[in-house]
């Protein structure tokens, strides 16, 4: 199996270009249920340990099922799969770029929860922009054992997000056992309280914010599913932060908001307003091929299939 890799931002993507599973025809959110019921060994293969590790986000790179796309993707992690990824999007592009497969310029690009466009616009820069995003609900409150009542918003950027304020100690390198020990809690109070998003979705993302100290709009710290937090500021993520902030009336549309990630990541993005209370995100960010490897499959290997650290 042939995969590149690469990083956006400080985040990992990993895109499988050749040898993955047959996952057949159809909309890319059929065959995302496919992957997931009938190929979970490939996607352990490719992310977990020994071949990855837990902040890695997979690419399949799929045929797509709208002719007006240039590709497809099906992005998954240590967890399961993703609906959207707006770092892995940044990746992907660059990493299709590097394989002389996108030329500069804006491209259409298929994934299960709608198509996206990418604009590359150099061999490590590119512009993307996302399924149109909202807030779901506002300022809802969770009681979270250990914590107490924690205020927070929800909201979909391809991907359902809980968006709150961070504690005493602000959103810093130093306090990533905390800020992930907070967030798997509040992802846990949010589960365990009936919480979702439209239609009964999982909120399986927790975005905390603090100050940025670099000049930026705000600093984020990102719980993705599966428990290892984003080490980019999180395209989806910032999506869902910018539908929040214009609902409340504090970003005007095509006013850049520079988004922080904990480890001081930036992503600039820019919103147009779409139908409703809809917004659509553009973000701009950085990503760098790091690997171009073949992943090999022994059949007397015990962990061929992977293993879990968190
Ligand atoms: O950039 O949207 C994103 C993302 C989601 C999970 C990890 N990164």
């Amino acid at each position: 199996m042939r995969v590149i890799d690469s990083h956006t931002e400080g985040e990992p993507t990993r895109v499988v270009v050749s040898g993955g599973p047959d996952l057949g025809t159809g909309p890319l959110a059929e065959r995302r249920t496919r992957l997931m019921q009938d190929h979970d060994a490939f996607r352990r293969h490719v992310i977990l340990e020994p071949r990855g590790h837990e902040a890695m986000v997979g690419a399949l790179l799929c045929a797509p099922h709208d002719r007006s796309c240039a590709a497809g993707v099906i992005f998954f992690n240590n967890e399961g799969t993703l609906g959207m990824c707006g770092h892995g999007t940044i990746g992907l592009a660059v990493t299709l770029a590097h394989l002389k497969r996108l030329a500069p310029g804006a491209h259409r690009i298929e994934t299960p929860v709608g198509v996206v466009t990418v604009d590359l616009l150099s061999e490590t820069e590119a512009e993307i922009e996302n399924v149109p995003s909202y807030r779901h609900a506002h300022c809802i409150s969770v009681e979270v054992p250990g914590y107490g009542t924690v205020l927070g918003d929800v909201a979909w950027g391809g991907n359902w997000f809980f968006l709150c304020k961070s504690g005493p100690n602000g959103v810093d390198v130093r306090q990533l056992a905390e800020l992930t020990r907070f967030s798997l809690a509040v992802q846990k109070a949010l589960a365990d309280e009936g919480i979702t998003g439209a239609d009964g979705g999982a909120i399986d993302h927790i975005e905390v914010f603090g100050w940025s100290r670099d000049g930026g709009d705000s600093r984020s710290f990102v719980l993705c599913p599966g428990g290892a937090f984003d080490r980019s500021p999180c395209g989806t993520g910032t999506s869902a932060k910018l539908a929040c902030l214009a609902s409340d009336g504090l970003l005007q549309p095509g006013r850049t908001w520079v988004q922080e990630s904990v480890t001081g990541g930036r992503f600039m993005a820019q919103y147009r307003r779409g139908e409703g209370e809809q917004v659509i995100v553009r973000i701009r960010g950085r990503a760098f091929v790091v690997k171009d490897a073949t992943l090999l499959r022994h059949p007397n290997d015990p962990y061929a299939d992977g293993f879990r650290t968190a």
